[in-house]
């Protein structure tokens, strides 16, 4: 086994324990039993039944590559059981980073829980250091709001503390950690309260993105906290292309929840969709404030929900339109004041050879696919300022495949960085067949044994 493959089988091995929390929140007989409609329910047949049957319980929202926290119920109270600690992150396939999070995953395990629930959060911390967890725009007891010294002892390493509230809002929520710099290291976790009387106009597809940004030197998998300019910048703890697309039946109505917890404000850009911003950080707004935008700024500390009717088929790409927030590894590596290390792996190439040559390079390592990079003007070297987006695609369809980028166009990954995802609304026939795929757990199209050039099963 080449070093390529060994490395995919790590990637592979990520996503399996992925697999496993879902399960886990699955398993849960009784849990199940109380809660809003599985994940399974996502605007498949039992969403339909559901709305013939009146059921007004609400669709669970979806947080891509990120699981959902599972609970119990001790009588009348929700349970859940939530570890800070270190967690390694593969935030692309040539970079893995380790950070902090929760049970397991960065950002932390998202917490899903109805308007009116009594919650008990026992919280234990297994950081080399003290924390605590804020929950940020909950409106809860003071004793509950997890401020070192003020509300609470910091919880040491390796201790416990309990917190239990009742839910009385609605909305997009969050957790953190109340250390600025853990904050930074990754913890923070998406908390949503489904509202009691279901809102209306009821979503066939619910949604959730964390934004964070991450301060990784080239020669380094640990976030500098202290730095103040970002280089990694990821949804849900992963960048594009990695992130797994959103998928939206055709004729369906999509809402899509934006919590943003690091050092700049993202401006988030869906293509050829308008979309109503509904809800803040806060809640659900009334009617009268909603207005029509195609980006949205999502604010440090903020959050903003979005709708919009999917009537447009196609892979509409959804991004913070920041030019440095669409780049992957955006951080030169300086000794004695020169560059050595030009943005990590991507744009050290200024002519065709070196190109193909630094693409060769990664290939041995990452299943890159040998597609050449777009065409470059004959006296291209003779302009001032060329480079600038030349010799950056790097197609890696192979390596990120999984069921939701089923049937995108070839080198379809060539260009998605950084905070990116898509959107894909999809005719009902497609739609089944990659829901079908993602039950089977058929991935876009299966790993080559070895690097060639004669696969064609994606050109569906
Ligand atoms: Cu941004």
């Amino acid at each position: 086994m080449n070093s390529r493959r060994g490395f995919l089988w790590k990637f592979l091995a990520g996503a399996g324990a992925l697999a496993t929390g879902k399960t886990l929140v699955a398993a849960d007989a009784r849990a199940a039993a109380d809660e809003p409609r599985g994940k399974a329910a996502h605007g498949g047949p039992a969403r339909h039944l559901a709305r013939e049957l009146g059921d007004a319980s609400p669709l669970l929202v979806e947080t891509p590559d990120v699981p959902d926290l599972p609970f119990r119920m001790d009588g009348a109270v929700k349970e859940f059981h939530l570890i800070a600690e270190p967690v390694k992150r593969q935030i692309v396939p040539f970079k893995m980073m380790e950070v902090w999070g929760y049970n397991g995953s960065c950002p932390g395990p998202t917490i899903q829980a109805n308007q009116g629930d009594r919650v008990r959060i026992i919280f234990e911390n297994h950081l080399p250091e003290s924390t605590t967890i804020h929950w940020h725009g909950l409106e809860v007891p003071i004793e509950m709001d997890g401020l070192p010294y003020v509300t609470q002892q910091p919880v040491p390493p390796g201790g416990r503390f309990l917190y239990e509230f009742t839910l009385h809002q609605e909305g997009t929520y969050f957790y953190h950690s109340h250390g600025a710099m853990q904050e930074m290291m990754g913890m923070i976790g998406m908390f949503i309260l489904h509202p009691a009387k279901p809102y209306e106009p009821r979503v066939d597809h619910d949604y959730g993105i964390i934004l964070q940004e991450w301060a990784i030197l080239p020669d380094s998998n640990v976030p500098n906290t202290a730095n103040m300019e970002f280089n990694w910048l990821t949804f849900n703890g992963v960048a594009a292309p990695a992130t797994t697309p959103l998928l939206a039946r055709l004729g369906s109505r999509v809402r899509i929840r934006i919590v943003n917890l690091g050092m700049d404000h993202h401006p988030m850009h869906l293509h050829g969709n308008q979309f109503i911003v509904t809800g803040t950080e806060a809640g659900r707004s009334p009617e009268s404030c909603w207005r029509r935008e195609n980006t949205v700024l999502v604010g440090v500390a903020q959050a903003r929900d979005i709708e919009f009717e999917a009537k447009y088929p196609g892979d509409w790409m959804l991004h913070c339109h920041l030019p440095h927030h669409m780049m992957n590894s955006m951080s030169d590596l300086l000794l004695n004041g020169a560059v050595v290390e030009d943005r990590s792996v991507m744009t050290a190439a200024t002519n065709d050879a070196q190109a193909l040559s630094q693409m060769q390079t990664l290939a041995n390592s990452v299943p890159f696919e040998h597609v050449h990079h777009a065409p470059i003007a004959e006296n291209a070297n003779s302009v001032a300022g060329f480079p600038q987006d030349a010799f950056m695609d790097m197609g890696m369809d192979e390596a990120v495949a999984k069921p939701e980028t089923y049937g995108l166009a070839e080198n379809w990954s060539a260009n998605m960085m950084g905070m990116m995802t898509l959107v894909r609304v999809l005719p009902p026939e497609k739609f089944d067949e990659i829901m079908d795929r993602k039950r089977r757990g058929v991935k876009s199209k299966p790993p080559a044994p070895e690097h060639h050039h004669q696969d064609h099963e994606h050109h569906e």
